[in-house]
């Protein structure tokens, strides 16, 4: 009965450089297997699709990495993996985001040995490398760029660049509804063949595709334009002697390279010369309606404040929903007011 897998699905996160370096790490290990590689880049709220064609598939090892459990869709994700699993396929899903337990149950109960694997304590990257690829220096690598920019340390120069390549690309096929796994995939199978140096001059620091590298220039002038253009617009409220700041995220830019912006003090001189404390809190709101949350300061707790707005992540870093709204302001003064009502969110000094 027992039919050998002869291919590799990777699903991996297409929103950062952690999902695309898990990506390209699981790349190289179908590589090392001679298992035929396919793969999906994908973000959630598309799960439906994704794991309709993961139905589909026989014989594959199905790997995900980068992205959790979205507890909403749960059954039809659990029941296309059963059915994917009843025609021979195996899943490795390796995580460093919350999972409910209903949720790892769910995979665990699963038929051909699934692997589960969550740690907060690293990226996707690193997990990728250390359960599948611990002895490729490649990998490592990937796991290192990716720790940078997951963790927001912004000490390794290329990954900062390859953060903003991935905006250029992701904000350019989102635009032009383009598919964006594929425009994707030649910096995907070019940091799975070479790792770093496949994409970029450490001597020059730039790409080593010059139109790329042109690209990421023009995006990060704009994008310190648009971010500038919107502290300008900030509200700001004390609540429990923690200052919180709401910002409205402009399109083009991620809310972690406006929450990165506003935790530098350099960038709060407003143009009438006004400096600006760095916040405890700081709120991202886009267009749609989704909230960012960042911290300028260890005093407070993101997780938490997200769970006010359907919404979870890290200490740190996290995110929520505050549905479609038309006056920023009023929905300002709303959020400032939800704050207020509780003090699960502060840190106690
Ligand atoms: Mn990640």
């Amino acid at each position: 009965m027992k039919r050998k897998m002869d291919s590799l699905l990777s699903i991996s996160h297409d929103k950062d450089v952690d999902g695309l370096a898990s990506s390209a790490i699981v790349r190289r290990y179908a590589l090392s297997r001679s298992l035929e590689f396919d793969v999906i880049l994908t973000d959630y709220g598309n799960f439906q699709d994704v794991f309709a064609a993961v139905a589909l598939r026989r014989n594959t090892l199905i790997i995900i990495t980068d992205l959790g459990m979205d507890d909403l869709v749960l059954d039809f994700i659990i029941s296309s993996l059963e059915r994917a699993i009843s025609q021979g396929c195996r899943i490795v899903w390796l995580d460093h985001h919350q999972w409910s337990k209903k949720a790892v149950a769910a995979i665990q109960s699963l038929g051909n040995k699934p692997i589960l694997k969550v740690n907060h304590d690293h990226c996707a990257a690193e997990i990728s490398h250390k359960v599948l690829m611990a002895n490729d220096e490649i990998s490592s690598e990937l796991a290192s760029i990716a720790h940078d920019t997951d963790f927001n340390l912004r000490e390794i120069d290329s990954a900062s660049a390859l953060t903003d390549a991935l905006s250029v690309l992701r904000f350019n096929a989102m635009d032009r509804k383009e598919d964006l796994t594929e425009i994707l995939k030649p910096l995907l199978f070019k940091l799975a063949d070479d790792g770093m140096s496949g994409l970029w001059d450490t001597e020059t620091k730039r790409f080593k595709d010059s139109l790329l590298d042109q690209r990421v220039k023009y995006y990060r002038k704009e994008k310190s334009k648009k971010m500038r253009k919107a502290l300008s617009g900030h509200c700001d409220e004390i609540i429990h002697d923690r200052l919180v700041r709401i910002v409205e995220l402009p399109h083009g830019v991620t809310t972690t390279d406006l929450g990165t912006f506003l935790s530098d003090e350099s960038n709060l001189r407003l143009d009438d010369d006004t400096i600006l404390p760095v916040a405890d809190l700081v709120i991202t709101l886009s267009q749609g309606g989704m909230l960012g949350l960042r911290r300028g300061k260890d005093t407070v707790l993101c997780n938490i404040v997200a769970k006010q707005f359907n919404g979870g992540g890290h200490p740190y870093a996290a995110g929520g929903e505050y549905g479609s709204y038309e006056d920023f302001e009023a929905v300002c003064s709303d959020i400032f007011l939800s704050l207020s009502k509780v003090k699960d969110w502060i840190i106690d000094q």
